[in-house]
């Protein structure tokens, strides 16, 4: 079996645009999402709806693959309502070109702000630019795009894909290596969406901290498009080939709960006898940390809603807002103090 190749995108084309007040951005969104932390998990109790703010959203949603997703989705949702901002709020079902259609609607409905996910990172500076000539701000949330233009859109705020996959290489380069083993590690990476920030992102971070250390290998690699059912294929396909592997990498839990089902099926002890990093913490792989069959956890945050209300009403205000958030994420690994006394994930 020949590891796929992946899409990458020079990222010198992606503005990120640094300012000393991302520092003040993250304590923004730190502070917003405090106030959305119980989002997921239903109404946060303590916020009541703001008087209508006036404020129209057109909110542009890849779809419904994952449980990140959905509470992702949720809290947009309900942030919308606790904000009093007027929410139009469209998936695309997993397609670019809906997602396309969906902010061309925006912009004819001539909505104040204009927030999306961009499922890839390339081809939206087309109608990113119908957007600006219609004079709507455009939030750019959770995936990154590539574009030559850095004034086709505000700001991003979403979360940290390189840093995420830095992460999943220190786990496992620590866990090894206080084993005592120099002998080859052999690693099964479970791949994101072709072509979409955090799967390019976490990827390329993953391979940085690798580079240092020639022990060990990416074995095998292909897409599962975050989805659990695909996850399981992957892996039963890796496991019928007869591929040796060390340990596996996943950049989402969807695929890794998927892939630990056909390990199991196989006999093969997951935790065990083969190490399990994940990126998400979503609560069955916490649940799976807890019960010893993940070994590495790295939270990606989905409860961005309350942000995203505060930018809107920023932008619809006229007000610059910092150009890259990225959101505070933790990482869990066995044998943390303080794993069963986590809060519901509420995802
Ligand atoms: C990451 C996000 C990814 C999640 C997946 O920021 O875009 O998409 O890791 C989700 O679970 O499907």
């Amino acid at each position: 079996m020949k590891a796929k190749k992946h899409k990458t995108i020079p990222w010198s084309r992606e503005i990120t645009g640094r300012i000393p007040l991302r520092i003040f951005g993250t304590f923004l969104c730190a502070a917003a999402l405090f106030a959305g932390l119980v989002s997921c998990g239903g109404r946060s109790e303590a916020k009541s709806s703001d008087e209508d703010s006036g404020i129209i959203l057109g909110f542009s949603q890849i779809g419904a693959e994952s449980a990140w997703r959905n509470c992702n989705s949720r809290s947009v949702q309900e942030a919308a309502h606790d904000a009093g901002v007027q929410l139009l709020f469209e998936n695309a079902e997993q397609k670019q070109e809906n997602q396309i259609k969906a902010i061309r609607s925006f912009i004819a409905y001539r909505v104040d702000v204009i927030a999306f996910v961009p499922i890839v990172a390339d081809g939206w500076d087309n109608v990113l630019r119908e957007a600006k000539t219609a004079g709507i701000p455009v939030l750019v949330t959770d995936r990154k795009i590539v574009t030559e233009d850095p004034t086709l859109y505000a700001g991003f705020i979403g979360t940290n894909s390189e840093e995420e996959g830095r992460n999943a290489g220190r786990f496992l380069v620590n866990k090894f290596a206080d084993e005592g083993m120099k002998k080859p590690v052999r690693i099964v990476e479970l791949y994101g969406t072709e072509g979409s920030s955090p799967a390019m992102g976490r990827a390329r971070g993953f391979r940085e901290i690798l580079a240092d250390h020639p022990e060990f290998s990416i074995v095998y690699s292909e897409s599962g498009d975050f989805l659990h059912s695909r996850g399981y294929e992957i892996m039963r396909s890796v496991l019928d080939s007869g591929i040796a592997f060390d340990a596996v990498f996943a950049h989402n839990d969807g695929m890794v709960l998927g892939a630990l089902e056909a390990m199991k099926e196989s006999g093969i002890a997951p935790g065990k006898d083969v190490a399990i990093v994940t990126i998400d913490a979503e609560q069955a792989a916490i649940d799976a940390l807890r019960a010893g069959e993940v070994n590495c956890v790295i939270e990606c945050n989905p409860k961005t809603g309350p942000a995203i209300m505060d930018l809107a009403k920023r932008l619809a205000a006229g007000e610059k807002i910092p150009r890259l958030m990225h959101v505070e994420e933790r990482v869990f690994s066995e044998g943390d103090v303080g794993l069963d006394e986590l809060a519901p994930r509420g995802y």
